[in-house]
């Protein structure tokens, strides 16, 4: 495994008073009910603790095969403990994750958070309102974005997985339409999709030219182009990046990067779809485009996991006082921007061994 996830802090062993593991006696501890506290902490706004189960997820992903409740307990590390809470130790985690999944308020903001535009915040706001349904969202005239008002008429589908081949043929449509405006331009999946997973909530695609500067506005030119019908949605954002602002990390917390960028709802048509009316079905996709000089490393701020992107970044800071962004990397002992051609030359710049795609499903 790779290194720097090895790096995360070592796991400490519980208290030797105490030969429970973490999770309480009565079952082993899931990566779904893991999951599930991590997303109840998120929506209560607790970052920290919604962190700490996150990474325990990962962990137990990554452990091989079943493992007692003692050396789960182990592995996990104490950190976890503290999280869950006393009483939750007691009662036992299954208990404490049946009652998050059963409570009116998790129901509803999952319901929520789950429209396209929607975060934490809003769907907070709207359940403190009293509303608890999406057609009460209707009823009551709720003020929505534009992207709201998208997110909510195409809920069902966007709530469907996207299969691989629907990546695809969507992969090929901006491909088209890119050769028609930019010929030479490519078009890469990055997301999920790239570490191999067969299904994702949205296609990521990554769009740049082998000639810097070609690719500047190539954005709007494919989205807001008439002959898309293809496009339901779609609002794009301009390239607000510049190398001479320095390195710190782009944009404030909830800011990936600043590359020109098309959030979009495609229409894509679907053949034979078991018991579907209309033969299309909404698609989320996201278009990026990078400056050549910048693709390697937005193809790796592209290709995630959130979790692998995260461990990847705190690895840089802290073990090799650089900055990692989806721009640039920089190093800031010898206060210099390293320049990379690849995904590899990143890695060798981190020092660590090329980790493909299909192993950073952390
Ligand atoms: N990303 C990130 N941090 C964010 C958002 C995104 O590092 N806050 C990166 C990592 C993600 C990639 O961008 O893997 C694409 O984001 P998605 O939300 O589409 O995530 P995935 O493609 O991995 O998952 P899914 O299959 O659900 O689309
Ligand atoms: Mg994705």
């Amino acid at each position: 495994s790779p290194g720097f996830l090895a790096l995360t802090p070592p796991p400490t062993p519980l208290p030797s008073s105490s030969s429970r593991c973490p999770t309480g006696g009565d079952s082993a501890l899931s990566q779904e009910a893991l999951e599930t506290l991590a997303e109840e902490a998120g929506f209560s706004g607790s970052e920290g603790r919604s962190l700490a189960f996150t990474r325990a997820a990962s962990v137990l992903k990554a452990l091989p095969g079943q493992l007692s409740a003692l050396e789960e307990g182990q592995a996990l590390g104490s950190g976890l403990s503290l999280s869950l809470g006393q009483d939750v130790l007691e009662d036992g985690v299954s208990v404490e994750v049946e009652r998050v999944k059963l409570s009116e308020r998790y129901r509803t903001m999952k319901l929520f958070t789950k429209i396209f535009g929607v975060g934490v915040r809003t769907a907070s706001r709207w359940y403190q309102e009293g509303i608890r349904t999406l057609v009460d969202l209707q009823e009551r005239n709720t003020k929505l974005t534009r992207q709201q008002q998208a997110g909510l008429q195409h809920y069902e589908d966007l709530n469907t997985p996207v299969e691989r081949g629907e990546a695809e043929s969507i992969g090929r449509m901006v491909q088209e339409a890119v050769q028609r405006f930019l010929p030479g331009a490519s078009v890469t999946l990055a997301g999920g999709f790239r570490r191999g997973k067969p299904r994702g909530h949205d296609v990521d695609l990554l769009l740049t030219h082998p000639e810097a500067g070609r690719e500047a506005g190539l954005l709007s030119a494919v989205c807001l182009s008439p002959h898309q019908g293809l496009i339901l949605y779609q609002h794009s954002q301009e390239n607000s990046f510049a190398l001479h602002e320095g390195p710190e990390p782009p944009g404030g917390r909830d800011v990936l990067d600043r590359f020109e960028r098309c959030f979009s709802i495609f229409r894509l048509e679907v053949q034979g779809r078991p018991g579907a009316a209309r033969g299309w079905k909404a698609v989320r996709v996201d278009l990026v485009v990078a400056p050549v000089g910048q693709f390697p490393f937005a193809l790796l701020g592209w290709t995630g996991s959130r979790h692998f992107e995260r461990e990847l970044r705190r690895f840089a800071g802290h073990e090799r006082k650089m900055v990692l962004n989806s721009h640039t990397l920089y190093d800031t002992r010898l206060n210099l921007f390293l320049p990379a051609a690849s995904e590899e030359e990143i890695f060798q710049h981190l020092g660590l061994e090329y980790v493909p795609p299909t192993q950073r499903n952390a």
